[in-house]
């Protein structure tokens, strides 16, 4: 097979690539390791960014989410007792919307057959080869024989652990990392959320947030220590927990109820340099990961591929190779922004096993300020709606 463009992983980042790069009639070819199925099984990022719901509108995917997409004008956080509100509109003029990833990437995998965007899924093996040269190429297994898809470009949209990343030498790739001691119990359950907007706790025994995707159906995540797993809380554990740090004012509205996915996902900072080498172009998780602490991630690999899309049709429409060359930088000035906001927000809000109790009174006069001052709240909420492209 031949194609302008292979893209490797069929995530939000090789999607939207794939759609961005179809609007202009550009031949493109995701191909994916996972089914369909599972793709469109995994509950992950919930809040989007106004340059994210902007580029399903530009890409004539939106409406759905314009018709079941919650728009939040405001977030909170609380100290364990006092809930802060942060007025989002009031201090940028812009809002986030709650629309899961999940419903994404049905919204985009749903619409590719018709925009002419291959996809093949249940790909395995998937390996690069030539990315130094012109011409490019991917093999994989599927239906028990070797395919071949030569290119002129490779996208690497394959999450954290796709093999793209490694295909860079390792002379010329660099690796910033912060791993975090502890993770994220996520439940997703058919009860109410317990609050309007989302709110982002710091309590005694730990973080906790409390997020939603529909009026109907809460994301509730506790912080909990790296070496306990799903078997050391059981559902009334969790709940008994959950509204404990909620506080009394936001706790006592919690509505119960049985959990339809629980899984624990680990905190980590990773930032991979540069995000391109020869023919290769990375995008989101497979360059760099945040904590999800602000919800960045899914707004990262959005943003990447709006770029990455410019100069590839750039490339391909005038013969330019600048914009590509400027790819990895440009990309990375935002990746490294979006790095320290979920930095600051975790190490805002979480509690660390052996930070002492200086460390807490930091915490603790740093929401006490949040709460006074309209300068700080600014700075919180022009990085939480997302920094201009
Ligand atoms: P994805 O979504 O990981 O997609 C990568 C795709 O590549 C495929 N792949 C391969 N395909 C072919 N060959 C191979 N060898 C391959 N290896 C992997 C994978 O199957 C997959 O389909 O990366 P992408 O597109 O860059 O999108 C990034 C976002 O998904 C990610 O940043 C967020 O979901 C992160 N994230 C969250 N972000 C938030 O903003 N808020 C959240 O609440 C939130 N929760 C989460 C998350 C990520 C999680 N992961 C990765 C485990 C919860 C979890 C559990
Ligand atoms: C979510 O709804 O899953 C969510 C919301 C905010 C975050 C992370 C996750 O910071």
């Amino acid at each position: 097979m031949k194609t302008q463009v292979a893209i490797v992983g069929a995530g939000p980042a090789g999607l939207l690539l794939g759609h961005l790069l179809r609007q202009a009639e550009l031949d493109v070819v995701i191909i994916e390791r996972q089914t369909a199925e599972y793709v469109l099984g995994r509950v992950r990022a919930g809040v989007l960014e106004q340059t994210t719901t902007e580029l399903l509108e530009r890409l004539q995917l939106g409406t759905r989410m314009r018709a079941e997409g919650l728009v939040h004008e405001g977030v909170n956080l609380s100290d364990g007792e006092r809930l802060i509100h942060l007025d989002l509109v009031a201090l940028t003029g812009k809002h986030v919307t709650v629309y899961g990833q999940t419903e994404i990437t049905r919204d985009v995998i749903d619409a590719a057959a018709a925009r002419g965007l291959t996809i093949i899924w249940a790909a395995a093996e998937v390996a690069l080869h030539d990315i130094e040269s012109a011409a490019p190429y991917l093999t994989y297994q599927k239906d028990g024989a070797e395919q071949r898809v030569d290119t002129c470009f490779i996208a690497g949209c394959d999450g954290f652990y796709g093999p793209s990343r490694g295909a860079i030498p390792a002379s010329i790739g660099h690796e910033f990392e912060r791993t975090y001691p502890f993770g994220w119990l996520g439940i997703l359950a058919d009860v109410p959320p317990c609050h309007e907007e989302v709110v982002y706790a710091n309590h005694e025994n730990g973080f906790a947030l409390a997020s939603m995707r529909s009026r109907t159906r809460s994301r509730y995540y506790i912080q909990i220590p790296i070496e306990e797993s799903l078997e050391d809380w059981p559902d009334d554990k969790f709940w008994d927990e959950f509204e404990r740090r909620m506080g009394s004012e936001v706790g006592g509205q919690v509505t119960r109820g049985p959990a339809i996915e629980k899984s624990i996902a680990p905190l980590r900072a990773y930032v991979f340099e540069p995000m391109s080498h020869g023919r290769l172009f990375l995008a989101g998780d497979a360059a760099h990961i945040v904590p999800p602490t602000g919800a960045k991630g899914l707004n990262l690999a959005a943003a990447d591929v709006t770029y990455l899309a410019d100069a590839l049709i750039g490339w391909f429409k005038s013969g330019d190779s600048a914009a590509l060359d400027a790819y990895s930088a440009r990309a990375l000035s935002r990746v490294w922004k979006s790095e320290r906001f979920s930095w600051y927000l975790t190490n805002l809000l979480h509690r660390f096993p052996d930070a002492g109790e200086f460390a807490r009174r930091m915490q603790v006069a740093e929401l006490d300020y949040l709460a006074r001052s309209r300068a700080a709240q600014t700075a919180l909420a022009e990085n939480y709606v997302g920094l201009p492209l």
